[in-house]
């Protein structure tokens, strides 16, 4: 195991000490990634105590230690998975060759676009979510935002080291700009729609973490499988602790769930009038929670059809998630894939593509039966509770922005409708103006240890087995 080194300034375990020009470039970044962070990220909590969880070592039996820190003090640092010995180019053109320490140069552009991308999204949800903090519905929840927030730094961290690394002076004027871009910015936006989208509340939160977080464990996932291999390295790291952003969603939207049926057991009904009385989230507003959120995630994985996912898959930069166990077939130089697209009539029909062609598909049909799994789990409560009411994913026709679909009218099944039907049945799909109020109503912020707001219910367990009532975060 590669061991990090805490006593620099940039903790690393890419032996930074032994690249003076490397180390002075990012230690020229760092003071900027701090202002960045004092401005952009959690800013009026910057004098609190919060319990974290920092890496201090990429073995997966014990890679992090938790204390209490303030969370401009949080070491960020450069952490690689432990190289794979003779690890081979696992798909694509290039399929059973050595990997690449360096990254060719006819690929760099490629590469680097793919990067950025990557690299854009992380600091873009801390400005997204840079003010919940105030709304928060417990001790608990505050501090596993400030977790997320501060480690989507670190997986900002892990994005500047390759391009400062490996990608010259292209590569540290790409770093400035990823300080540069801001979320929902007019001027300089972030890369990727669901970036720019606000969040404002706790339950839009959920969904993000959900949702969002789930498309960077498969874009992270097929990143890892990079010939590149400090790309692929760096990946399969930030991967380690993606999966507890994804637990702050599921969990999340399972606890309140469970607060809803509770409301509603005690109610005896499931009218959302009533439930929203006793300040609660009733289901169909969650519904309408999840439409939104998992339809804007949905166009992170790019067109049906690219081109651009055909060259990164036959170049071997970005393969699909878990390629070696999951596919027999590594190069799909022949194979096809069908998808569906619109008919131009109305309708829906069936068209074939070329597997290359097809890896965005491919990578969004993987990851709705991944989101589907905490669909089934809160269904499983609904009914246990007595209730028929049933959540679904809608169809990944619904409300496209980007690819085939982009901007045609469907319902919630994907039938394609004509506008002025769309338009009249929003409300019902979509959070309405009225239901964001209602939801921003709700959001009070609550920070005595162990109490939680009205509409969400406490989480079965701590932090590192602490009690769910332990000062997660010192506000004094
Ligand atoms: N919004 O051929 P196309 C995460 C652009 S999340 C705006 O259809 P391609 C995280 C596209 O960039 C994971 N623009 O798609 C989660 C291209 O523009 P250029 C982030 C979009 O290129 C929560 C053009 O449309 N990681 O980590 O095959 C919290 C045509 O593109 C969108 C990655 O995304 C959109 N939704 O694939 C924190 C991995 N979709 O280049 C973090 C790296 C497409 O022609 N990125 N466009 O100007 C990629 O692999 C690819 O860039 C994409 C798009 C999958 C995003």
């Amino acid at each position: 195991m590669s061991s990090i080194d805490y006593s620099e300034k940039i903790p690393n375990n890419v032996n930074l000490a032994n690249d003076r020009t490397l180390q002075r470039a990012l230690e020229h970044w760092q003071p900027r990634f701090l202002e960045w962070w004092r401005e952009m990220g959690p800013n009026d909590f910057a004098s609190v105590d919060v319990y974290l969880r920092t890496a201090v070592g990429v073995d997966a039996q014990g890679w992090a230690h938790y204390g209490t820190v303030k969370m401009p003090d949080y070491r960020w640092g450069i952490f690689l998975a432990d190289p794979i010995a003779d690890r081979s180019i696992g798909f694509g053109d290039s399929f059973g060759q050595p990997v690449w320490q360096q990254v060719p140069g006819e690929l760099r552009s490629q590469f680097r676009r793919l990067i950025v991308t990557q690299g854009d999204t992380e600091p873009a949800s801390v400005e997204q979510q840079h003010r919940l903090g105030h709304t928060c519905p417990s001790l608990y929840d505050l501090r596993n935002l400030f977790q997320i927030n501060v480690e989507e730094g670190r997986h900002l961290w892990a994005m500047v080291y390759i391009l400062h690394a490996y990608f010259g002076r292209d590569g540290r004027e790409e770093a400035e700009e990823l300080l540069a871009r801001h979320s929902g910015d007019v001027d300089k936006p972030r890369i990727l729609g669901t970036f720019n989208e606000p969040i404002e509340d706790w339950l839009s939160f959920f969904c993000f973490c959900y949702f969002t977080d789930r498309d960077g464990k498969f874009q992270l996932k097929s990143l890892a499988e990079s010939s590149f291999d400090p790309l692929a390295r760096t990946c399969r790291f930030m991967l380690t602790e993606e999966a507890h952003h994804m637990f702050v969603g599921e969990t999340g939207l399972g606890r309140i769930v469970r607060r809803t049926l509770e409301v509603m057991k005690e109610l005896g009904s499931d009218d959302p009038e009533a439930v929203r009385r006793q300040g609660a989230v009733d289901l169909p507003l969650l519904q309408r929670y999840l439409n939104y959120w998992f339809s804007s995630s949905l166009d992170l994985f790019g067109s049906e059809v690219s081109s651009n996912a055909a060259t990164t898959f036959a170049n071997g930069i970005k393969g699909r998630p878990d390629e070696t166990t999951q596919y027999q077939d590594h190069v799909c130089a022949d194979s096809t894939f069908e998808i569906e697209v619109p008919d131009g009539k109305g309708g829906v029909m069936k068209d074939t593509a070329s597997m290359r062609n097809a890896m965005n598909e491919v990578l969004r049909d993987a990851y709705i039966r991944d989101c589907e799994i905490g669909l089934k789990r809160w269904n499983m409560q609904i009914k246990r509770g007595g209730y028929k009411f049933e959540l679904k994913l809608p169809s990944s026709r619904f409300r496209r922005a980007i690819g085939a679909w982009a901007n045609i009218p469907t319902d919630l099944d994907g039938r394609p409708i004509d506008r002025e039907e769309h338009d009249r049945r929003t409300p019902g799909w979509l959070p309405s103006a009225s239901d964001r109020g209602y939801v921003k109503s709700l959001m009070q912020r609550v920070v005595e240890p162990g109490k939680m707001a009205a509409w969400i219910a406490p989480p079965d367990r701590g932090i590192n087995n602490l009690p769910v009532d332990y000062q997660y975060v010192r506000l004094n």
